[in-house]
């Protein structure tokens, strides 16, 4: 395939991006990764589609999470060199692992959070994935997906809008609902994530944007829960301009850097709270709570005061052991380096 500078900008390339690549490099191509095994990578090109290798040498990788689809690459010789700067990652923590974080997905402008109708909504669930999706940097819309399965799709479509403020929510199903909006908010270069949990029609609803069957999709078992039909994160590319990264459903979400996400989600639980009469106020017996007072009008505050709660206690834990960690390392590495001056002195 011949070199198509047109083809990078499709793929999101941008000035930022074209900045820190003169500054990393003096040869060396640049390339989008679609998919990740292991240490080898799939990266589109301006020539077209290859592999490349990740090894330990790579410049600018990350803390941590790793390399991930998304991610732009510098590679030569089929070798990644350089990790270009991120405009977004979404992190979550990894699973089983206390902490360690795992990238989801980088440089991505939209994160479309999937929540399957025909089963009671999840608010709390759908909280805490805005809180991860605002952490990211990019902005989050929340799909209720399998539309045809809600015996009232108003209904659902207004609760979940009473969690999730300042973000677009819309009612999709395979059947087309929901579709041409979809495309309107994926405008040509944009990236968008599909993250929720297995079966709610994430990589149909891709087959579907795409207008092929280019990824598998699978029965929901009979307890409803899926069975993980998706296995790897990769990125397509849509006909009407557009890039989705597909991922593999997951049931846990564990938080990373979510801080910034929670202040975002409960902004205006925060706001009321500023009116309480006391800084400090608690929100239990105080006089003059503001909060209280809100909740009386609206029950479901409190709910949400709650869940604030509860992630912003999650968040505190994980820093706290992460805090650790960092300090385990540090003695580690002192004591290594006490040794090294004792074997070198005479
Ligand atoms: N009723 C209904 N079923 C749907 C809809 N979209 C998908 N399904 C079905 O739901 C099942 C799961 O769909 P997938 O697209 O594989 O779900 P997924 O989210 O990709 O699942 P994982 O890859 O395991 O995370 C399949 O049997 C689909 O046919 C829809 O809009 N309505
Ligand atoms: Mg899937
Ligand atoms: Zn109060």
């Amino acid at each position: 395939m011949p070199h198509d500078p047109r083809r990078l900008t499709a793929l999101g390339w941008n000035g930022p991006l074209e900045t820190a690549f003169a500054e990393a490099t003096t040869q060396g191509r640049r390339g989008l990764v679609i998919r990740v095994d292991g240490r080898v990578v799939t990266i589109l090109t301006d020539a077209g589609a290859q592999r490349a290798a990740l090894t330990s040498t790579l410049g600018g990788a990350p803390d941590d999470g790793g390399v991930t689809t998304g991610d732009w690459l510098v590679i030569e010789d089929e070798v990644a060199v350089h990790l270009l700067p991120r405009r977004s990652v979404l992190m979550r923590r990894a699973a089983g692992v206390a902490t360690a974080g795992q990238a989801v997905a980088a440089n991505i402008d939209l994160v479309f959070i999937t929540v399957a109708l025909g089963a009671p909504l999840k608010l709390r669930r759908i909280e805490r994935a805005l809180a991860m999706a605002w952490s990211s940097g990019a902005a989050p819309v929340v799909l209720l997906t399998k539309s045809d399965l809600s015996a009232d799709v108003d209904i659902d479509l207004r609760a979940a809008r009473s969690v999730a403020a300042s973000t677009e929510v819309i009612a999709v199903n395979a059947s087309g609902a929901g579709l041409a909006r979809l495309r309107e908010v994926l405008l040509e270069g944009l990236v968008a994530v599909l993250v929720g949990p297995s079966g709610t029609g994430k990589s149909t609803l891709v087959n579907r944007l795409a207008g092929n069957e280019a990824l598998a999709t699978g029965e929901v078992r009979s307890d409803g829960r899926g069975r993980h039909t998706t296995t790897r994160r990769e990125l397509i590319e849509l006909p009407g301009g557009g890039l989705i990264i597909d991922t593999p459903g997951t049931r846990e979400l564990g938080l990373w850097d979510a801080s910034a996400g929670i202040d975002e989600v409960f902004g205006d639980l925060t706001e009321v709270a500023a009116q309480c009469r006391f800084r400090n106020c608690k929100h239990e017996q105080e006089p003059g709570c503001a909060v209280r007072a809100a909740a009386a009008d609206d029950p479901t505050v409190l709910a949400r005061l709650e869940s604030k709660r509860k992630l912003e206690r999650e968040q505190e834990r994980l820093d706290a052991a992460r805090d650790l960690r960092a300090k385990a390392e540090q003695r580690r590495e002192l004591r290594r380096r006490a040794r090294a001056m004792r074997h070198r002195s005479p």
